[in-house]
């Protein structure tokens, strides 16, 4: 492991318990990175394949010394251990987690696109981004995420569910 390094996560989840999926994810998270904040839960129509429920969608900030291949491999692991199977493009799933920023690398691979392409265009990721991080500048992005907030307002449905998990109780269940 080397210097830890600030990512962003984005976590999605429209199938069964939605909150206690979302809850049960960033406790696995928090076992193995530092979880630093998590945004308020929103709730979101799907984007992509549209015949499919809400969706519960939030933010954290973690720190890791992870390089992005193990985060990625956290990242998956956690989505399994919480039930989720290999699926089509955009199906409906009990927790989707993505790395959508890490420290400001630009990252291409097969496996992994970070930032996330379509970051910036997804109010879903934008809204509750803005609200732990309205100064990021996302590499790659000119804009500060506030300003793209501004930019999506209104899209994907996006309204606010609940506030914010209590994260020093996550973390506290995650040891
Ligand atoms: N994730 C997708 C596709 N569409 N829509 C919403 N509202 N929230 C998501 O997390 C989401 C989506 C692919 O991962
Ligand atoms: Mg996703
Ligand atoms: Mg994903």
């Amino acid at each position: 492991m080397s210097e830890p390094v600030t990512a962003y996560l984005g976590l999605g989840s429209n199938l069964g318990d939605r909150e206690d999926n979302l809850d049960r994810a960033l406790a696995l998270l928090a076992a193995k990175v530092n979880l630093e904040a998590v945004s308020s839960i929103y709730e979101t129509e799907p984007v992509g394949y549209e015949k499919q429920p809400l969706f519960l969608n939030l933010v954290c900030r973690i720190a890791t010394g992870l390089s992005p291949g193990h985060l990625l491999q956290l990242a998956k692991e956690t989505e399994a251990g919480l039930g989720r199977a290999a699926s089509f493009v955009n199906a409906p799933r009990p927790i989707d987690i993505d790395i959508l920023v890490y420290g400001n690398r630009i990252i291409e691979t097969q496996e992994l696109t970070v930032p996330h392409p379509r970051l910036k265009e997804r109010a879903f990721v934008i809204v509750p981004l803005a609200e732990i991080a309205p100064d990021l500048v996302v590499p790659g992005l000119r804009q500060r995420i506030s300003c793209l907030a501004a930019g999506v307002e209104g899209l994907d449905g996006v309204r606010k569910y609940k506030g914010g998990f209590d994260v020093s109780a996550i973390r506290g269940r995650a040891l």
